[in-house]
């Protein structure tokens, strides 16, 4: 099994994942910032062409974050970050889900058109006066989080999961490139300084993370 690697905040979550099961896997670097990862031959592994992709022993690629932290999960050993029960796992779905659709995407693609234009816009169709408009549906969906965190730990339930580190990867990420976590969202701000506090979160940071003043 190998993961194909790089900075940013997806492959991060997958690091942070693997770090909470106690597993350490093959990794092999590709360069994100060279677009090695939109062309051949990481392409004919995964069309999506982005990072992460996950190659099991047999050649199978499977790429999509949650899709490689659910089959870690499902297959190698370590706590579940999924669940103890099919009731948790499909919480867990839905939490991820959520927060993908709702504050991953929009986060991601705001950045994508305007702090990270320069390298996006010959990879992917970018569309900067979007921009402002994306990231406030991510900070919509923020406050509506803030509210139902209240009282609670973690986001899927009472216990730690996948969600939290994929929410955590992001707002990480993209509070040190333009969107910041606004401090009145004093559950989030909470949540995010307890998840931060978990050995995995700085040691799941990408060796070039630190020259790079990037948190991925
Ligand atoms: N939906 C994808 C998003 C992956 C993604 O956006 N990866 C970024 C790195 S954090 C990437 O590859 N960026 C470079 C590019 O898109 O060319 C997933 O869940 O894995």
């Amino acid at each position: 099994m190998k993961l194909y690697n790089s900075l940013g905040p997806n492959p991060r979550m997958v690091r942070m994942f693997l770090l909470e099961k106690g597993l350490d896997i093959a990794a092999e670097e590709v360069d994100l910032m060279g677009g090695e990862n939109r062309r051949p031959p990481y392409t004919d592994k995964n069309p999506g062409g982005q990072l992460p992709a996950l190659e099991l022993d047999d050649g199978t690629v499977i790429a999509e974050t949650t899709a490689i932290c659910e089959y870690l999960d499902a297959t190698q050993a370590g706590p579940s970050l999924m669940c103890a029960n099919e009731v948790e796992r499909a919480q867990t779905r839905m939490w991820t889900r959520r927060v993908d659709l709702g504050i991953a995407e929009p986060m991601s693609n705001g950045f994508r058109f305007s702090e990270g234009l320069a390298i996006f816009q010959d990879r992917m169709r970018c569309i900067p006066e979007a921009a402002d408009g994306l990231k406030a549906c991510a900070k919509d969906k923020l406050v509506w989080l803030d509210g139902l965190l209240a009282g609670r730990d973690y986001i899927a339930g009472d216990r730690f999961s996948m969600t939290d580190i994929f929410l955590y990867s992001m707002l990480d990420f993209f509070a040190a490139a333009g969107q910041p976590i606004d401090p009145e969202l004093s559950n989030l701000t909470a949540w995010f300084a307890r998840v931060g506090a978990r050995p995995s979160a700085e040691s799941s940071l990408h060796p070039a993370a630190g020259a790079t003043g990037m948190r991925g």
